[in-house]
């Protein structure tokens, strides 16, 4: 019986300019995992339509994300990107995930609640089932790592879940067909086509919060362009939004203990360590003491120092939208080669006629 060969996915809404929390959170690990892993890095463009469908813009954000993707280091050429709609065995494969998950698992998921607020009963069905496609943008490549921060963890365990029923559910087809793969879990050895995907969410900048406000995250649909640095933010205006930064009027503490009940001093903390690849501990060594007038130039030195090379890339790749679509096209077509592999063997565990 084989296992599973370590494949990452991982995806970003063309919602709108990326920012600290996207790079730090997501992209940044994106980069660093395609030195151990194959890797397929997608812009989740049939996503973006759960929240609003008509974008008057949505091909440029498209381009965009990639051309953030690509200014950040990810190579296009070893590893695949491509945008999301181009491959429709994601929304084949996430029909049919409709039908393994149950609507009381889409009710319980945080952002649904969040996003669709009060009320929800006019919140679009594409919102509510959000997960489902999530669940099967990873899966249609049976990936087995997702870089993704913190927010995006209760989706995760939500498509290990669909795995799992799916896997279940069919156990005596995929047996029959011989498409199992084996997995341990905990101290058992099960058999199932579809891996229990592991999320790569951690370090000092899984969870980056809103400048403004230390009990919202980070993102691109706070009204406020304050709360947030974009990755297209030149250097006054990043310098500018940390000198803005909410605080409190205490010193830093020497050890990360003290930063608990100070949301905002933690926050700025934790960008700093992962800005700088660091622990949250080795920032205070260094700043413990010292006030938020000493270290928010220091922070912001280092944030236009991480980000300038890669807004400057951006721009230039941006211009470019042959080369850009061409990578999109390019990824697309690989990416619908492995999809339309594993939708095979889908269809035929399900006893659909259509291959
Ligand atoms: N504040 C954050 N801190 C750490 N990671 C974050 N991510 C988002 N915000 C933070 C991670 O970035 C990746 C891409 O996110 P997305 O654009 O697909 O979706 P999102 O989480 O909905 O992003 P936003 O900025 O919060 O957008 P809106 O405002 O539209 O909801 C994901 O891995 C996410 O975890």
């Amino acid at each position: 019986m084989s296992s599973f060969k370590p494949l990452v996915f991982s995806g970003v809404q063309p919602t709108g300019n990326l920012h600290l929390g996207n790079y730090l959170g997501a992209i940044k690990k994106f980069v660093a995992l395609q030195e151990t892993s194959e890797c397929i890095y997608c812009v989740v463009d049939l996503h973006s339509l759960t929240a609003q469908l008509v974008h008057q813009d949505l091909a440029e954000q498209t381009r965009s994300i990639t051309a953030a993707f690509l200014a950040s280091g990810i190579d296009p050429m070893k590893h695949i990107v491509f945008n999301q709609s181009r491959v429709m065995q994601h929304a084949e494969l996430a029909w049919i995930f409709n039908c393994v998950a149950r609507i009381g698992w889409m009710n319980r998921m945080t952002q649904f609640k969040d996003k669709a607020g009060k009320d929800r009963e006019n919140a679009s069905l594409g919102l509510l089932a959000y997960p489902s496609l999530m669940a099967a943008d990873i899966l249609v490549y049976r990936a087995t790592h997702v870089p993704v921060g913190e927010d995006q963890k209760q989706h995760l365990e939500l498509t290990r879940d669909i795995a799992q029923k799916f896997n279940n559910d069919f156990s005596p087809r995929i047996a029959d067909l011989g498409v199992g793969v084996e997995m341990r879990i905990g101290e058992e050895t099960v058999h199932g086509f579809f891996p229990l995907t592991e999320p790569v969410i951690g370090g000092p900048a899984a969870r980056i919060m809103s400048l403004r406000d230390g009990s919202k995250k980070m993102s691109k649909s706070d009204p406020s362009d304050l709360s947030r640095i974009n990755l297209t933010d030149d250097a006054d205006t990043i310098s500018k939004k940390i000198r803005k930064a909410k605080t409190d009027p205490a010193a830093l503490p020497s050890e990360a203990d003290g930063l608990e009940g100070r949301p905002e001093a933690e926050n700025l903390v934790g960008i700093y360590a992962g800005l700088a690849d660091v622990t949250a501990e080795a920032v205070l060594k260094e700043f413990g003491g010292r006030q938020f007038s000493e270290f928010k130039p220091a922070l912001a030195d280092l944030a236009v120092e991480k980000l300038a090379p890669i807004a400057g890339e951006m721009r230039r790749i941006s211009a470019d939208q042959a080369y850009v679509d061409a990578v999109l096209r390019d990824g697309g077509e690989r990416a619908g080669a492995k999809a339309e592999a594993t939708m095979k063997t889908v269809r035929e565990i399900i006893g659909l006629l259509g291959n």
